[in-house]
């Protein structure tokens, strides 16, 4: 899985990425400064069950932090869009190119409104956010058209022709967007109109198909960034009244950025995610950076956080439904076949059966599968069982497999 950072141009998304990652990457002075997209792993928390077991785990995938498992998890950040990017505007496709992979967008918008829509400064509270949210649905949805579009007289003929499946048409044309035949049937059961033969759809009809595939297959949440302008209040209200059905997560990629960096030099002692961060050395901070953390507390005080963390896991828990599995191969002393304890957590779709994970840990595993075992209760699990999150498995397989 991977969650691609997504939206206007010098909203903030590479700040957000540098905040969640802590990798290297340039934030623009200027619009349009991420050309190439920026991969990076960042983490989510998940609750270990290293206290319930009454056990000192020794992790080997992930980081365990007083009882918090930090698991990682991919991010991509790309270029930014202007509208009519899809007719070649600005660097036209090509942030939705470099998308294709990914399973899910946070879309950054300026919740300050001082970013126009061309990505230039402006005054603050003079645009409007929910504008943003709107053309940037439009962007992918006028994209995945004309991804539709270039080969629909190929469809067309193979459905009329060749007697094919028109689905398996659609779905084929769709899976280098991460599209699966699931999402396609969703989208066409979504709406009456497309409840037809697919090469009577008309140009309405494939535009309504679109949209409804863009949600079934690519979740969004909304970061609502810069929430350490003064302006921001107002609109983040104004987006959560515009788009109810969608998380709206007040976010400042900024102050977490300086939190994250300052926690690195050892500065302050700061967790992700949380609401307040305590000062280690208070002697070697200049007036300048005492008054831009007595800012950032304020900050933490008001919002609860700087929702930076929030967003990363609202994307990935809540909307691509992943929940935590960890697997052993000694159910009893919880460990792996060397020994460390509770050595990983893997991330699966809600949904996930035990042979699919044991399909996700090795090919081997899953071919060879012949039963599991719920360690937390010492009960012999069939191949159909669906796990639930931070399931402690032992699988068995005749196929042995050493990592
Ligand atoms: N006040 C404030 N400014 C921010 C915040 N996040 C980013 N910025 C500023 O917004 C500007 C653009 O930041 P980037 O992270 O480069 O934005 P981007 O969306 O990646 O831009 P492009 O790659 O050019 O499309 C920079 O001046 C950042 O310092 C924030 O939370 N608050
Ligand atoms: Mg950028």
């Amino acid at each position: 899985m991977i969650a691609g950072l997504v939206g206007k141009t010098h909203v903030g998304k590479t700040t957000f990425f540098c905040a969640s990652t802590l990798a290297p990457a340039k934030i623009g002075a200027v619009p349009f400064t991420t050309i190439e997209p920026n991969q990076g792993i960042a983490n989510i928390r998940v609750k270990c069950v290293c206290k319930e077991m009454g056990v000192e785990d020794t992790p080997r995938n992930s980081a365990c932090i007083d009882g918090i498992r930090w698991v990682p998890v991919r991010l991509v950040d790309v270029a930014g869009l202007v509208p009519d990017a899809h007719k070649g505007r600005g660097l036209g496709n090509k942030f939705l190119d470099d998308l294709r992979q990914a399973d899910g967008f946070i879309q950054v918008v300026d919740a300050s409104g001082s970013t126009d829509a061309n990505g230039n400064a402006c005054q603050p509270g003079t645009r409007d956010p929910v504008e943003d949210v709107r053309f940037l649905e439009y962007e992918i949805t006028m994209w995945m058209i004309g991804i539709l579009k270039k080969d629909w007289d190929r469809i067309v003929k193979g459905i009329r022709q060749l007697k094919e499946d028109g689905v398996a048409l659609l779905t084929e044309r769709l899976t280098g967007l991460m599209i699966s035949r699931r999402h396609v049937l969703d989208a066409i059961n979504a709406k009456d109109e497309l409840k037809k033969r697919i090469d009577d759809w008309t140009e309405e009809d494939l535009k309504i198909f679109v949209e409804e595939l863009r949600r079934a297959s690519k979740p969004m949440v909304i970061a609502a960034n810069k929430i350490d302008m003064r302006q921001a209040e107002e609109n983040i209200e104004r987006l959560r009244l515009e788009f109810r059905e969608r998380t709206v997560i007040p976010c400042s990629a900024e102050a977490e950025l300086a939190l994250r960096l300052a926690a690195k030099k050892g500065i302050i002692s700061y967790s992700p995610g949380d609401s307040e961060f305590r000062v280690l050395r208070d002697a070697e901070l200049n007036e300048k950076q005492k008054e831009g953390l007595r800012k950032i507390r304020d900050l933490l005080g008001k919002w609860g956080s700087t929702g930076v963390q929030d967003a990363i896991e609202s994307i990935y828990k809540k909307e691509l439904k992943m929940i935590s599995v960890f697997p052993v191969e000694d159910a009893n002393k919880l460990t792996d076949h060397k020994g460390n304890i509770l050595p990983d957590v893997v991330l699966v779709q809600d949904g996930t059966t035990v042979r699919g994970l044991a399909y996700k840990i090795h090919s081997d595993l899953g071919e060879g599968f012949m039963y599991a075992i719920d360690a937390r209760t010492g009960q012999k699990i069939g191949e159909n069982y669906r796990l639930k999150d931070r399931d402690i498995i032992k699988i068995v397989s005749a196929k042995g497999m050493r990592s």
